[in-house]
């Protein structure tokens, strides 16, 4: 029998909305949903009759809110941007001292923080929580990265816990089996409350950075096979297969295989062979470089996996550019098994790359932002329902284990000596990238960002010196301490002349 009011609400049924809606129902909650269009509240509620907690549908914002227990909580899904900000509107004059609005919607970490500031004013209690795993993780269990008033987070804690995907104690592996209205039982939520104010978008970006950085790397590897060996989607589909049973074992690679074991209906060609090679994006991938470039901290990995998108949306240019400019005539003529082995190892150091860069850049941040953030838990909740989950994951929940300060995942013991003995192998696929004019931008710049970090000296001497020269922008000297800054009259013919 229905209660008479509900646990929480939902507003924006969409994809998201609509999946996360039956989740929180099939987990016993009682929840009233509200749709700026009518039509799809009506469709929704029924479609789906019989939950176990109970979905009811409400047609105005004034009966959405007196349809909630207090203190009230209603979760936001919808656009990122204005119409969050006019949702939140809505609600807030709505809503009384107390109540509690969500937003589980991709916001920008800056908006969250203003949001939140915002709402406090009007004591009401904002969390901006990150949801990955689109619309299978919405329904069956995502990671949730919550953020905002921690008091807030503890009411909505016991739901946020139950409908998270759940990882097993000891392996820390996906517990699956879950069915609509049959939810999985024990195992540890991924979901933890991450920090104050905006910092569960900020981690739910740094998420999706690594994401877009783990799907080039993956693309890059899939075109070396094609380009240096001639295989075909189907056999390079088997080789993802098997690698998913080791270390590169992840949701990723998994449906990878998938992909490319796919046939087209309409040609019965290998599906992945009809698809037009331009990616879109929608903006988080961009968000994490430009932070990256915001705070100084070095982010190639996940830069370029930017920058190849941009580059594949530009088609008709390249076609055009194509013809004219030409690229190395070599055949590999190397051994098959080798090189997919070597190939592999490049993709895993890569990987370790690009996660080390996405974990020094919420370390900067936490700096920035006043947060404490737990690597080792962000690590644990990215396990399970979230599109980058992979057992890979563990191995950093362990690293951040062994040392909770680890300044850089590539000085943990384990990733240090996976990457020495996979380095031959990775230097070797970036220079066959090379030789054979096949563009590895992940592969290549995360080997250079390898290199640099372990480079007890740079060439920015020179560079240091190339300033002082045009700019008297003043250097640091080797034989005196740091902190202290020079300067040296350069000779005067070489400055700039200006004519008046
Ligand atoms: P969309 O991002 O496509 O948003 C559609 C929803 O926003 C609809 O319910 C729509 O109502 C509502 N909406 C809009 Br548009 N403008 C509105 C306004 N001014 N006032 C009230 N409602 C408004 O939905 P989605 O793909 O389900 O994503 C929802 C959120 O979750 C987004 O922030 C997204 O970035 C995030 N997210 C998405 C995914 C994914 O895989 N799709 C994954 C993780 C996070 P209407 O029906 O009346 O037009």
């Amino acid at each position: 029998m229905a209660k008479e009011l509900s646990d929480i609400g939902l507003i924006g049924l969409a994809v998201m909305g609509q999946n996360l809606a039956l989740n929180i129902a099939d987990h016993g909650f009682q929840i009233s949903v509200y749709n700026r269009t009518t039509e799809k509240t009506d469709a929704f509620v029924a479609e789906n009759p019989s939950t176990p907690g109970g979905l009811v549908g409400t047609k105005t914002l004034e009966e959405f809110v007196a349809s909630l227990a207090k203190p009230r909580k209603a979760v936001i899904l919808v656009q990122a941007g204005r119409a969050t900000d006019a949702v939140i509107d809505g609600l807030a004059a709505l809503f009384e001292p107390g109540d509690i609005i969500i937003d589980g919607g991709n916001a920008l970490w800056t908006d969250t923080i203003r949001r939140e500031k915002a709402l406090k004013e009007k004591n009401l209690r904002f969390i901006g929580s990150g949801v990955s795993g689109g619309e299978e993780g919405a329904r069956f269990g995502p990671a949730l990265m919550p953020g905002g008033d921690k008091a807030a987070f503890k009411e909505l804690e016991p739901i946020w816990n139950a409908i998270a995907a759940k990882v097993d104690k000891k392996t820390g592996k996906p517990l699956m089996g879950a069915a609509p209205g049959k939810p999985v039982k024990g195992g540890v939520p991924c979901s933890t409350y991450i920090g104050e104010n905006g910092a569960g978008h900020y981690v739910k970006m740094i998420h999706n950075g690594i994401e877009y950085g783990d799907m080039q790397m993956i693309c890059e590897a899939y075109d070396l096979m094609k380009g240096l060996l001639g295989l075909s989607a189907s056999e390079m589909g088997e080789i993802f297969g098997k690698w998913n049973k080791g270390s590169l074992d992840s949701f990723l690679i998994e449906i990878t295989a998938d992909i490319l074991g796919q046939k087209d209906p309409a040609s019965k060609k290998a599906f992945v062979d009809v698809v037009l090679d331009t990616a879109g994006q929608k903006g988080t991938g961009k968000w994490t470089s430009v932070n990256a470039l915001d705070m100084g901290v070095a982010a190639p990995t996940i830069a370029e996996s930017v920058f190849s998108r941009c580059l594949s949306a530009i088609k008709e240019e390249r076609v055009a550019a194509s013809k004219i400019l030409k690229g190395p005539k070599v055949k590999f003529k190397g051994k098959k098994k080798a090189l997919v082995q070597a190939i592999h190892d490049a993709l895993y150091c890569s990987k370790i790359c690009s996660y080390a860069q996405g974990f020094q850049l919420m370390r900067t941040a936490q700096k920035e932002y006043n947060w404490k953030l737990n690597f080792g838990k962000i690590a644990q909740i990215w396990r399970g329902g979230c599109i980058i989950r992979a057992g890979f994951l563990q191995r950093i929940t362990e690293a951040f284990g062994r040392d909770q300060k680890l300044a850089n995942l590539l000085l943990d013991p384990y990733f240090n000596k996976t990457i020495q003995a996979a380095q031959d192998n990775w230097r070797k696929v970036v220079a066959l990238s090379a030789i054979h004019g096949i563009p590895a931008p992940t592969f290549s710049s995360s080997l250079a960002y390898y290199d640099g970090y372990r480079s007890a000296r740079l060439p920015a001497n020179l560079l240091q010196a190339q300033r002082d020269f045009f700019g008297a922008h003043t250097y640091e000297r080797t034989d005196q301490p740091r902190g202290k800054f020079y300067h040296i009259d350069w000779p005067e013919k070489k400055r700039p002349q200006i004519e008046v």
